[in-house]
């Protein structure tokens, strides 16, 4: 997708702070971090939302969150604990409308969702 900001991440067009990449999945920073640890993690295709999953990408979404267990070892927060996060639409507050995950941690998160 030629106006999406992830998709110009994918191809390098957009720097970024990459912390994994494979063929089919890349994590890098998160611009704008809510917590000492916030990390993206998104397939390289673009789907638009986790709407977008059907069961022929399922596996790769599976990949993803070993990803994201790998990246919580990596960022030591394993053991004191994580969130992992996909904002969907406009009530659950999207911005970047390429299928994405955040993992925050390195803090005590609230626990009060909304
Ligand atoms: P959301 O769509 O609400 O789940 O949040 C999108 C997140 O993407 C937001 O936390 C900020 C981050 N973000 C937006 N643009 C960029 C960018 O160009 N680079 C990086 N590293 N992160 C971005």
């Amino acid at each position: 997708m030629s106006d999406c900001i992830f998709c110009k991440i994918v191809q390098k067009e957009i720097p970024s702070e990459i912390v994994y990449e494979d063929q089919e999945l890349m994590a890098f920073k998160d611009i704008q971090p809510l917590a000492p640890v916030h990390i993206v993690i998104i397939p390289k295709v673009h789907l638009r939302s986790v709407n977008d999953i059907t069961p022929e990408n399922e596996p790769l979404v599976g990949r993803l969150f070993g990803v994201v267990r790998r990246l919580a070892e990596e960022f030591e927060v394993n053991e004191s604990g994580y969130r992992v996060v996909s904002n969907m639409g406009t009530d659950g507050g999207q911005i970047v409308g390429h299928l994405h995950f955040h993992l925050l941690g390195g803090q005590a998160l609230n626990a009060r969702i909304g």
